[in-house]
């Protein structure tokens, strides 16, 4: 429990420097630590990844997300099978009280297809996370070079 608090307010501290987290003022859902690679020449499609904490008394489930700045948002899972990467879509996502789940490289990500115009460094993409109680949640996503780690 309280690792799991120190980890949050490493989050959020990280999210201080510099990476936009906006915490709703009606929820007890967090997002921190948005961000996403530039995609390279000519791609139009790119994932982003962050970290979603629920600081409620009740479990809540994210059913997808959405972008101003893309055609289509999909909520995706990596998974390597016999050496191939390989994404599916992921239809809903369930968070229990006091819980936590990480978007990240290799995982889970948010799938931005169909992007309005190119993507540079330090621009920020607007998303907006949906759940099923109708609950959104709005994060910026900081876009960080292709060459970046
Ligand atoms: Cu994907």
């Amino acid at each position: 429990m309280m690792q799991r608090m120190h980890r949050l307010i490493a989050l959020l501290a990280l999210c201080c420097l510099g990476v936009p987290g906006i915490a709703a003022a009606d929820t007890n859902l967090i997002v921190a630590g948005a961000w996403l690679r530039q995609p390279p020449p000519g791609v139009d499609a790119a994932a982003a990844y962050l970290t979603l904490a629920n600081e409620g008394r009740a479990a809540v489930r994210l059913t997808g997300a959405s972008s101003p700045m893309a055609r289509s948002v999909t909520l995706h899972e990596s998974m390597e099978t016999g050496g191939v990467s390989r994404m599916r879509p992921i239809t809903s996502l369930n968070l229990p009280a006091g819980g936590h789940v990480e978007f990240k490289p290799g995982g889970r990500h948010i799938m931005l297809q169909g992007l309005a115009h190119p993507l540079h460094p330090g621009d920020h993409v607007p998303l907006v996370l949906l759940f099923a109680d109708g609950t959104r949640l709005s994060a910026m996503a900081l876009v960080v070079a292709l060459t970046a780690n």
